[in-house]
This record gives C-alpha cells, structure tokens and sequence, in this order.
C-alpha cells in the first residue's frame, strides 16, 4: 500500500473547502480568493480524483448569463486539463441576505420559489457536468427562536421542495440522486434535520425516497455528541449513504472543519476501516467519493493550504493501512473471536424458528444461568487495545 494518493482513491474536494479565505465572526479574510482553475491544478497535482463545488463557488452571485458562460467555459477546460471529475454538486441557499430564514422552508412563499430555481439552474450545470450527485445541506434552514417557526409546516415545504426537485430530475433523465446533510446547529441557532437519524427518518416520507439519501459530515455528528462510526454503519444499513464529507472535529463546539483526522482520531480509524474494510469479505462498504469537506485553518497561507489539503489524504492513507494492519493480525482475530464481535451476526432465532420454540427452549429461560453470564467479562478493553496499537504503529 502506498500514501501517495491516486485518483482510484477517489478523493475529492469543495471549491469552497481550500478555497475558504478565512473570514470568520470575528475576523476578517486571511487569505486572497482563489481561482477555481488554480485550485483544480493545483489538486490535480497532488493527486485528487474530482472537485466539487456550489453554484456560487463557480459562478459569483449575480452574475448576467454571460459572465457564467464565461466562468462555466474555464472550469470545464481545467477539467480537461487535469482529468479531474465532478461526481458531486450543491447550491448555496446560506450566504446571500435574501436566504437569512433559509431557502426551502423560509417563512417567505416568494423566497422558497426562488430557492427552487436557484437550484434547477444549478442542477442543470451539475448534470452536464456529469454529476450523480446532488448535495443538499439546509444550513439556514431552521431558527433561533421557537416561536418563529411553524417546525411541521416546515418540513412539509422541505418534503414539497425536495418532491418537486425530484420529479425535475427524472422528467430531465438526469442520472442523479440527492443526499441529505445533517447539521445540528450553525449558522441557524437550530437548524431542521439535525442529525442522521432525524434525516433518515424525513427521508422515508418523500414521494420519491430511493432517490435521496445522506452525505453526512464528521463534525457535525460530532457536534451533536454523536458516533459518526455508529451514524455511517446505520446509513450503509438503510442504503443511504449517497456521498460523505470527511474532517476533523474536537467535540461539542462549533463547527471546526479540521482535517480529517485531526480530531478524533480513533474514531476516523475505525471509519476508514468500516469505508474501506466493512463490506461483504473485507470489500469496500462504500465505493463513492472521499469527499473532504474541511477548512485549511485561519492561520495558514496557500503553503498551508496545501499542505491541508495533502494531509487529509495522506491521513485517509495511513489509516487504511494501519486498519489493514490490524484485519491482518492474528491476535486481533483472537481478541474478535474471544470478544465474540461475529456474535451479532447469528440470528437469535433458528431458521424457522417463532416465539412458539424460544417459549418451548427452557434453556433460553427457566434453566439460563443468568448470573454467570452476567459475571464473564466480554474482553472488549483488549480488542480497543490492540486497535489503538495498530493506529499507533506500535505493531
Ligand atoms: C458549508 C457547510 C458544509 C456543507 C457545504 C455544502 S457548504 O461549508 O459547512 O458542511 O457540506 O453546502
Ligand atoms: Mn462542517
Ligand atoms: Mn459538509
């Protein structure tokens, strides 16, 4: 295995992720915009599979037709130029004024429609530039206030728009699917579908539901206190994991964006080894695109930038290997076996079986020695252990 990455890595990145100047509430900018074709080069070299990008990292705010044209032609030649994809897109609903109560769910029925056009256009431009998906993260949707939101009527425009965008998509036969991405908080005080499990289960009352699924992020799973391990492996259950956005986050705060990795670090070990290692016979359990979404920090220049951007591959490298390291370790299989992890995967009842046998089983009940199974330990401290070792190195 090599940690120089390549573009059967799949690793892909925002526009607006390097691209960030630095601007946060109490500062301003640190570092000069950066130009899209730039940025493609530049990623393309350092080994990057695609790019991703919102409408408005590509085409400035209001811009006449003829500037986008202009903006849309140089792009698509960067990408001729590098080899670089576009496996994903998204519209930025968060940063102009008009957006402040969000786009789909704005208490303003004017507003909400022209968040739906501003995302067919974008659509558009995504399909022709062969993206399969289409990334939706409700940012402003939400409020600080409880009064000031009618939650359930909300959620109905969120299920109209996202409806109606839907039968856009299969009237264009566009070759695309939406993913969901939950964020508990930030820039709204409480943003709607805040979390995996909310957004799943949103997700089952649209019209066409097999056409969306989620992109959930590191952070802000993180943020919420929340497993990210434990939110993708319920995703990858339901068949929803339709795109990732991996970084770094230090627990409950606002949202880092760090670098993948550098934040909880044992956790990003064992995503990898699920991404990478967890399907059926150690084969990959998700084949779409590592998409970083993160932010190089406010202190960096564009060295620094690169070097980010570098280090959240780079990271995502070494821990493949350092989970393949630990698959491979003889002990690791004898700690798995005396912790009995493939336990799990033994249905409780036999084939066949009803409630009727396990009635009819007095070992299951009237003769089960509760009490020493309750006193054997599950040797779970020892399996972590050596995990950690692995991540270490230290075998
Ligand atoms: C924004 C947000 C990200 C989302 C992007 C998609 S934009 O930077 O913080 O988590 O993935 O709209
Ligand atoms: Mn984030
Ligand atoms: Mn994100």
């Amino acid at each position: 295995m090599t940690t120089q990455p390549t573009k059967a890595d799949k690793f892909t990145f925002g526009l607006w992720t390097v691209g960030w100047q630095a601007r946060d509430p109490f500062g301003a900018a640190t570092r000069p915009a950066l130009d899209p074709v730039e940025t493609a080069h530049k990623l393309a070299e350092l080994g990057a599979y695609g790019l991703t990008f919102h409408d408005d990292d590509l085409i400035p705010f209001g811009s006449d037709d003829a500037a986008r044209e202009g903006h849309i032609a140089r792009f698509r030649k960067a990408l001729d130029e590098t080899g670089l994809v576009v496996p994903m897109a998204t519209t930025n609903l968060f940063e102009q004024p008009v957006f402040k109560d969000g786009g789909f769910t704005n208490n303003d029925r004017d507003i909400r429609r022209y968040a739906l056009r501003k995302v067919i256009r974008n659509i558009d431009l995504a399909a022709e530039l062969g993206a399969e998906t289409y990334v939706m993260w409700g940012g402003r949707e939400g409020s600080e206030y409880d009064g000031v939101k009618d939650v359930r009527a909300a959620l109905d425009r969120y299920r109209e728009g996202i409806d109606t965008l839907a039968q856009y998509v299969i009237d264009r036969g566009y070759n695309i699917r939406f993913a969901l991405e939950p964020k508990p908080n930030e820039p709204r005080g409480d943003i709607l579908l805040p979390t995996v499990g909310h957004a799943l289960a949103f997700i089952e009352s649209l019209e066409h539901s097999e056409m969306v699924g989620l992109n959930p992020e590191v952070g802000h799973e993180q943020m919420a206190g929340l497993n990210f391990v434990h939110g993708i492996a319920q995703a990858l259950w339901h068949g929803k994991l339709f795109h990732i956005d991996l970084n770094g986050q230090r627990g409950i705060k606002y949202d880092q964006d760090l670098v993948f990795g550098h934040g909880d670090l044992i956790n990003a070990f064992f995503l990898v080894d699920l991404l990478e290692f967890g399907g059926v016979d150690g084969a990959r359990a998700y084949e779409g695109p590592r998409h970083f979404d993160y932010k190089p920090s406010r202190t960096e220049d564009f060295d620094g930038v690169w070097a980010s951007a570098a280090a959240n591959m780079r990271t995502y490298l070494l821990l493949k290997e350092r989970a393949a390291a630990y698959r491979a370790d003889p002990e690791v299989a004898e700690a798995l076996a005396a912790a009995r992890v493939a336990g799990t995967r033994e249905s409780t009842l036999a084939e066949g079986e009803t409630y009727q046998g396990l009635l009819n089983d007095r070992s299951s009940f009237e003769d089960f020695d509760f009490e020493a199974a309750g006193a054997r330990g599950s040797h779970f401290v020892r399996l972590n252990q050596l995990g950690i070792e692995h991540l270490l190195g230290a075998r």
